[in-house]
């Protein structure tokens, strides 16, 4: 079972080990999950013998070592950009001021992370779809302001009778119910529907025989209801939305039958829960796009978003302009100043040098103030001045650092 978190790998590994310990599986299966969450298990790593641990010791180290190269990886990507305090977050599952031993403290916290983190992973992906349809109603009313009247209506009645040809399906079982297992074990079983018997159902379906049907093996049995609604070649099916589909169905039926919330429904709650009136008379099925995922306000919310994002990209571009029309007059100023001072030292006698000198500041710190349009005024009066007349000895008004210059 991929639970999807990004340390996987390393908690199936853990789990693997431990469960090769016999008073660790014992204690595994008899420990409920408000103990496990409190805890409690993690104390029994104690007891645990020698050989697992060092087995243990080992996988940390590996594991470390594939979060410093992550880590290195996402700094030579992001350069001097990288949010620590994220970054530490992120690896919360394992105690990395420690390296070297697998102790206790890593069992608690990466028994806990897991936890947390599978009960907000469903919460994720429902954002993520939620973002993902207020993009595309987003970009598709965009697109409807680039067209003229008549595409627009075209376009509008276009989306109407996709819109009405996916809402047009055979009915929908509700999840977990007789009805919609029955059609599994006709269709996908290829069994008599007469001799439906759930203990054959679960044992049919629980794919890798450990005696649970974890979230992927769930979520299995609805693909015969979707594809009742979704079809890849139609136009009209968003497969992304199928997938929200399946995600809910699961949802709904774990909520239900999982008593013991330990994200896995045992053979003994499956029984419970075909014997219950939602199993054998269900509600329909209200379908995903009987309701719209996201509420006007949320959609607000987005397009505000968006619409800062998109200034905020303009206001860097004027920036940047900003700084390279100065960059380009600072150049100018230059080039002017070294013909005059040329100029000078061809026609005058022995000439001092100037002590103000002109020092451009390094890139980012060019004060803006000192594009006013005094300046070029300044420079025109300066050079109406006979050159063998000017005071050399005494800093030229353009030579002073910006905010110094004398007002004439
Ligand atoms: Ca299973
Ligand atoms: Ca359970």
């Amino acid at each position: 079972m991929d639970t999807g978190l990004h340390y996987d790998r390393y908690l199936r590994e853990v789990i693997d080990f431990l469960e090769k310990d016999q008073h660790f599986r014992e204690k595994l299966h008899n420990t409920d999950m408000e103990d496990i969450k409190m805890g409690k298990l993690a104390k029994e790593l104690d007891f645990v013998s020698h050989h697992v641990r060092t087995q243990l010791d080992e996988l940390k180290r590996q594991e470390v070592s594939r979060l410093r190269t992550l880590i290195k990886a996402k700094q030579d990507i992001e350069g001097g950009n990288v949010d620590h305090q994220a970054l530490l977050k992120q690896f919360e599952y394992l105690n990395h001021m420690n390296p070297h031993t697998f102790e206790v403290e890593d069992l608690d916290r990466l028994i806990k992370s897991a936890t947390n983190d599978l009960e907000n992973y469903d919460k994720e992906r429902h954002e993520e779809f939620k973002k993902y349809e207020m993009t595309k109603d987003h970009e598709r009313r965009e697109h409807l302001k680039s067209l003229d009247d008549e595409g627009r209506k075209k376009e509008e009645e276009h989306y109407e009778e996709m819109k009405k040809k996916h809402a047009d399906h055979p009915k929908v079982n509700h999840p977990g119910s007789q009805n919609q297992f029955k059609e599994v074990w006709e269709e996908a079983d290829g069994l008599d529907p007469e001799d439906f018997d759930p203990k054959t159902f679960f044992k049919l379906h629980d794919s890798n025989g450990d005696g649970f049907f974890d979230e992927q093996e769930l979520e299995a049995l609805f693909t015969k209801e979707l594809e009742k609604i979704y079809d890849p070649t139609n136009e009209e099916d968003d497969m992304v939305e199928m997938e929200e589909e399946r995600l809910r169905m699961r949802e709904h039926v774990m909520n239900e039958v999982d008593t013991n919330k330990d994200r896995l429904v045992s053979l003994e709650e499956f029984l419970i829960a075909t014997k219950k009136k939602e199993f054998l008379e269900p509600d329909s099925w209200e379908t995903l796009e009987q309701n719209q995922a996201y509420t006007d306000e949320e959609m607000r919310e987005f397009e505000e978003h968006l619409a800062q994002q998109e200034e905020d990209l303009s206001q860097k571009a004027s920036d940047l302009q900003k700084q390279r029309d100065e960059l380009e007059r600072q150049q100018e100023q230059l080039n002017s100043q070294k013909v005059e001072l040329q100029q000078v030292q061809i026609e005058g006698n022995a000439i001092p040098e100037p002590q103000g000198e002109y020092h451009p500041l390094p890139l980012g710190h060019q004060d803006m103030s000192q594009n006013h349009p005094g300046m070029k005024q300044d420079n025109h009066l300066q050079n109406q001045i006979p050159h063998n007349t000017q005071d050399l000895s005494q800093p030229r008004l353009q030579d002073l650092p910006p905010g110094h210059q004398a007002v004439p």
